[in-house]
């Protein structure tokens, strides 16, 4: 009896507790502080980039456009183990020889990648001058370093070196024709690059087998994809990026400019562009029209300080970072500490470029590259160099009118 009567005073007293416990337990959730939301960098154009934006410490990065699984089953490994079992192709650019700057290298990789896709070779990007490029750039959903630490390991009668840069582009002529199974026996083909080859690669005859996907996609679409595949910024790329966004972006719409001059004080190293240099007051003129800081900021990529200049003396809604300028391929006489940061300084740019509503390009490799990551048709306007004047073109049209190799 005195039991039944305990058990009823417990039953009645957890009756009493219950609503009690309920209502603290949602007051606690309630007081409990907010999660920061996510800062969204995406690539995805939805009028305007940072529309989907969501403020915060943290930030999600959405890539591009990537190859699927599918386009990567011959060459995709899992894990280190696998690596004694294949064959590989590796992208060089090391203190051996001259590479190109970053935009040259891009189109190298961009060659290098589909070549390995075409000869079934396990791809590694081996970049080390001015120093490893995994300090800036992380591998993306395709692992370009697996097997990096392997190939080092292996003799020298493994490695066939093929060199296709600068003077050497009559050889890349003949990539079209090339048996690659027949000729390229060596386990491990480095190759140095700095041309596209996704025309020639399109129309050799091992393209409909095992590049089948290449033969509908575009060049522009092509350079997009692989580039999203092999690479994503790092954490400090990122940071970096939302800081400038919250200093001096915050919902307006972010007009960019990259401007090549070629050799000048600030890279005398670099040589004179092909097709001269742009007229910079014809630019500025033309940003004229988005020099209202209530709704536009301009942003100028640029490889000289004198543009800098101009752009500050002439437009009130032009913003900088104050960063060094560095050729990474033709260095003065920086320290590699000093070139490492003016790599990571141009990737940085090079991304900030790739992700602006408003993209206004001269012509050079460096800011087409960008204008690819972006990977969207509209509000791009070219420096023609023939007309001297800018004007405006979609991303298809960069190539007719750049005509970049
Ligand atoms: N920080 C920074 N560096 C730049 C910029 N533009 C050019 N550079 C430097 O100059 C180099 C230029 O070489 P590339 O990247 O090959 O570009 P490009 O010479 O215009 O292209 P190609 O015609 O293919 O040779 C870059 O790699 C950078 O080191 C820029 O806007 N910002
Ligand atoms: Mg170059």
């Amino acid at each position: 009896m005195e039991i039944r009567k305990i058990c009823v005073q417990i039953f009645l007293a957890e009756l009493t507790i219950t609503p009690v416990l309920v209502i603290s337990y949602l007051y606690v959730i309630k007081m409990r502080p907010q999660l920061s939301p996510m800062q969204e960098i995406q690539f995805k154009y939805q009028n305007g980039f940072w529309k989907k934006r969501i403020l915060t410490n943290a930030i999600q990065y959405k890539s591009g456009r990537v190859l699927s699984d599918e386009n990567l089953e011959n060459i995709k490994l899992l894990s280190v183990n696998q690596c004694k079992n294949r064959r590989f192709l590796v992208y060089k650019c090391d203190g051996a020889s001259l590479c190109g700057g970053t935009g040259d290298r891009q189109k190298g990789i961009v060659s290098a990648f589909l070549l390995s896709l075409l000869t079934n070779r396990t791809f590694i990007v081996d970049m080390t001058k001015p120093c490893n490029i995994e300090t800036v750039l992380q591998v993306g959903v395709y692992n370009w370093s697996l097997c990096k630490g392997y190939i080092k390991t292996l003799p020298k009668q493994d490695i066939m070196k093929l060199n296709l840069l600068f003077g050497n582009r009559s050889v890349a002529k003949q990539i079209e024709n090339i048996d690659f199974d027949s000729q390229w026996t060596a386990k491990v083909v480095l190759f140095r690059c700095n041309s596209l080859l996704i025309d020639k690669i399109r129309r050799h005859n091992y393209t409909e087998t095992r590049l089948n996907w290449l033969q509908n996609t575009t060049n522009e679409e092509t350079i997009h994809k692989v580039l999203h595949t092999l690479f994503q910024p790092n954490q400090r790329i990122l940071e970096d990026f939302v800081k400038l966004y919250n200093k001096h972006v915050h919902g307006k719409n972010l007009v960019c400019s990259h401007i090549r001059i070629g050799k000048n004080p600030t890279i005398p190293k670099d040589e004179k562009l092909l097709r001269g240099s742009p007229n910079v007051t014809r630019i500025l003129e033309f940003l004229k029209r988005y020099d209202d800081p209530k709704k536009y900021t301009i942003y100028i990529a640029t490889d000289s300080d004198s543009v800098k200049q101009d752009a500050k003396s002439n437009l009130t809604s032009y913003v900088n970072i104050n960063r060094p300028i560095v050729h990474v391929d033709r260095r003065m006489n920086e320290s590699v500490a000093e070139a490492c940061e003016g790599l990571y300084t141009g990737i940085f740019e090079q991304f900030i470029l790739s992700l602006c509503d408003t993209l206004v390009l001269t012509r050079s490799s460096f800011g087409c590259m960008s204008a690819y990551m972006r990977g969207v048709q509209d509000n791009i306007f070219l420096y023609n160099p023939n007309l001297r004047k800018v004007g405006q073109y979609n991303l298809t049209e960069i190539q007719r009118v750049f005509k970049l190799v």
